[in-house]
């Protein structure tokens, strides 16, 4: 053997080491998309239904979201329907120049806002998973909903297909969870489970029982 080479031999052999680790890290973090088809009874594409996973490391993976607000504009709630995960808090800001006066009832989150203009200074933590839903002791026309999730992948079904994708799903074993405004009050979302590929994607199609008109 040359003086010379086993210095390069070394750096070969490290640098082969260096690319197998990759390839090891590649694996860990495999992650596969989840297609799901929401319908009513009838079979029609339902539009607006919120579609999530959730398992165990879903839930470690669930970070709290930064900068959420549930504003009241034109004496509605925008968006009607917010999605935060576990831990975020979320902003109320009154967009008109009449005073609202916000409040749940829903066990998730029991909560008031007294009577106010402009954003109340507090924002309001939303700390366990569940539907939360809003009204306004003002106008009583005005509901809004608020869904806590234990995790990070969800996604809302589109309007015309009834179709969710949630893309970039570490592969696994999850529940998933489909949940929409028109679900009788306080009736938990409706369940199947659902395996999560290395590459690819799952699909799912639900039709949506008991919905209210
Ligand atoms: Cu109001």
């Amino acid at each position: 053997m040359t003086p010379g080479g086993t210095p390069f031999l070394r750096r070969a052999g490290r640098l082969l080491l260096c690319a197998w680790g990759l390839a090891g890290w590649g694996l860990a973090a495999q992650a596969g998309s989840v297609q799901v088809e929401v319908a009513d009874a009838a079979g029609k594409p339902l539009a607006d239904a919120v579609v999530f996973l959730d398992s165990a490391d879903a839930r470690k993976q669930a970070k709290p979201l930064a900068g959420m607000e549930m504003a009241q504009e034109k004496r509605q709630f925008v968006p009607g329907v917010l999605v935060v995960t576990t831990g975020t808090e979320v902003r109320f800001p009154n967009r008109d120049t009449v005073r609202h006066h916000v409040y749940s009832f829903s066990p998730t989150k029991k909560f008031e806002l007294k009577l106010y203009t402009g954003t109340p200074s507090n924002p309001v933590l939303f700390d366990k998973a569940g539907v939360v839903t809003l009204g306004c002791n003002i106008h009583d026309q005005m509901v809004g909903w608020i869904l806590v999730l234990d995790t990070p992948y969800y996604a809302r079904s589109a309007a015309a297909t009834g179709k969710a994708q949630i893309d970039n799903v570490p592969t696994g074993a999850y529940t998933l969870r489909i949940w929409h405004t028109r679900l009788p009050v306080g009736a938990p979302a409706q369940e199947q489970a659902l395996t999560v590929p290395a590459t690819g994607t799952a699909t799912a199609s639900v039709r949506l029982m008991g919905l209210q008109p």
